[in-house]
């Protein structure tokens, strides 16, 4: 890869794509494609054909994908389920037969069992049942990446797959019912903070224990896959520590400043008591993350101050 090569970089609005569009430019990397979903509907196959057979792409980066936290994989299976498995199977195809020399396809940590040993190699996939909150979002990220092993070894392609941890950063999702748990609590403090309210609900027991990994880091082991020759497979990619949902509450009220009490909704599930990955496959690479979560905490809280969903304290004490 040089960086003259034309790379698209799919899903570049979301907070993994915008990233990788952030690091890419930030790296002399000119010359990137990109297609707002209005412009390019990737689960439609004619238009995803089209638009490879018209565009000379040398790389993709397939960073598109429908997301969300524990209730949207638990309430919309359906819809994770398809649009996933549609984004993949169109795009991975239509690479290939553009003859597209590398595409990096972007799952998740919860494509491994349950009940896994932690922390989680590589090759612990499909060893056991998945986590039945989020079994269809799985089921299609564990497809994409088989996809793109089935092409490898059929036709010889380079496509290769990360599988990142639970991530955070700039572009998050900050709507409480479909977000994920950090950018939820990060609002909720400092709504919580703003407003003058004694109490901030967290969801489930706060027992289960999840790895957070800030979205930058994920851009530079991508850049770094892609500037170096590296085998054909899955790779995880993460910090190497977790902590528990409950430490992860207090560290967020500690960063926004809330000094009230934590409470817990029994009545919202847990899903996964623990997804800890073993990242020793790319460190062995030379690859590590440098975002710790403290500074990862604060960075975010000072993006999401300069955010739309930053109300304002008048607004708050309104809600509340
Ligand atoms: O981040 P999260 O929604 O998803 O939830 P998963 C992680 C944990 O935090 C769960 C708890 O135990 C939640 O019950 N939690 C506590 C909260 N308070 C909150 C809150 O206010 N909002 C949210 N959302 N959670 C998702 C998967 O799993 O993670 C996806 O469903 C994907 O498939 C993604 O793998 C990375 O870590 O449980």
């Amino acid at each position: 890869m040089d960086t003259n090569s034309r790379i698209f970089v799919a899903g570049h609005r979301g907070m993994v794509g915008s990233s990788l569009v952030r690091a890419l430019q930030a790296h002399g990397y000119w010359n990137l494609v990109t297609r707002t979903h209005v412009e390019l509907d990737l689960t439609d196959q004619h238009a995803v054909d089209d638009f490879f057979g018209h565009e000379k792409i040398d790389a993709v980066l397939l960073a598109a994908a429908r997301v969300g936290g524990i209730m949207a994989n638990a309430t919309q299976p359906a819809q994770f389920a398809y649009d996933n498995l549609a984004i993949e199977t169109n795009v991975i195809r239509a690479a290939y037969r553009a003859g597209v020399a590398r595409l990096v396809f972007f799952g998740s940590s919860c494509i491994y069992p349950r009940e896994c040993p932690q922390p989680i190699r590589e090759s612990y996939l499909l060893t056991a049942p998945l986590e039945p909150t989020n079994e269809a979002y799985a089921i299609a990220k564990i497809a994409g990446l088989k996809l793109c092993e089935a092409y490898n070894k059929q036709y010889g392609t380079h496509f290769v797959s990360l599988m990142p941890t639970n991530l955070y950063g700039p572009n998050d999702n900050y709507d409480l019912a479909s977000g994920h748990v950090l950018p939820a609590l990060l609002r909720k403090a400092h709504e919580a903070r703003v407003s003058g309210a004694r109490t901030l609900t967290v969801w489930g027991s706060g027992r289960p224990r999840r790895e957070f990994m800030h979205v930058d880091d994920l851009a530079d082991a991508t850049l770094f896959l892609l500037e170096h020759e590296v085998d054909d497979g899955v790779y995880n990619v993460g910090v190497g520590e977790d902590l528990s949902i409950r430490e992860l509450a207090e560290r967020v009220c500690e960063v926004v400043g809330f000094g009230g009490e934590l409470v817990f909704d029994s009545s919202k599930p847990d899903g996964t008591p623990r997804k800890l990955l073993d990242v020793s496959r790319l460190g062995g690479l030379g690859w590590h993350a440098h975002v710790g979560l403290g500074e990862g905490l604060a960075r975010t809280y000072d993006d999401f101050l300069h955010s739309s969903h930053a109300v304002p304290a008048r607004e708050a004490a309104v809600r509340a």
